[in-house]
């Protein structure tokens, strides 16, 4: 950067247990100071929203648990991999015991519509426990300073 940002300052309140905690976490992880840790925090919280919701591109792995036994669950989750057929790239299935079988999905497609696929697949009843992981890729004219 070539100027120097300025800054603001201003008191947060946390309590002891929460702040306790957050200190030796940012003390483990190497960082020097408490400020420097939640800007990082704010960060990643504002690109995440941002990713969320834009039109930009992305990949992303679904991982999700869910009771197979589960009436209609199969169907269910048959249709909306037919829906979503553009988006899923691949999906690996592990059965985990009698009951439950885990699923990643690998996705890539626009945030707003993966992050729209996870949330329907929440939504079907039996599904438990899912977790998407988004990442961005930039547009093509940011790579243009590479030889
Ligand atoms: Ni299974």
């Amino acid at each position: 950067m070539k100027q120097k940002d300025s800054v603001q300052r201003f008191g947060v309140a946390f309590e002891n247990d929460l702040i306790g905690e957050f200190d030796k976490e940012i003390a483990a992880a190497g960082y020097g100071s408490r400020s420097e840790a939640l800007r990082d925090l704010v960060r990643l919280w504002l690109a995440e929203r941002r990713l969320r919701s834009g039109e930009g591109k992305a990949v992303a792995s679904l991982a999700f648990i869910y009771h197979h036994e589960r009436r209609d669950i199969s169907r269910r989750l048959n249709q909306l991999g037919h829906q979503f057929y553009h988006e899923i790239v691949n999906s690996i299935h592990i059965h985990l015991d009698e009951h439950r079988c885990l699923e990643v999905l690998i996705l890539r497609g626009r945030a707003q519509e993966l992050q729209r696929l996870a949330d329907r697949l929440s939504a079907i009843k039996g599904v438990e426990q899912g977790r998407v992981c988004l990442i961005g890729l930039p547009e093509k004219r940011q790579h243009k300073k590479r030889r």
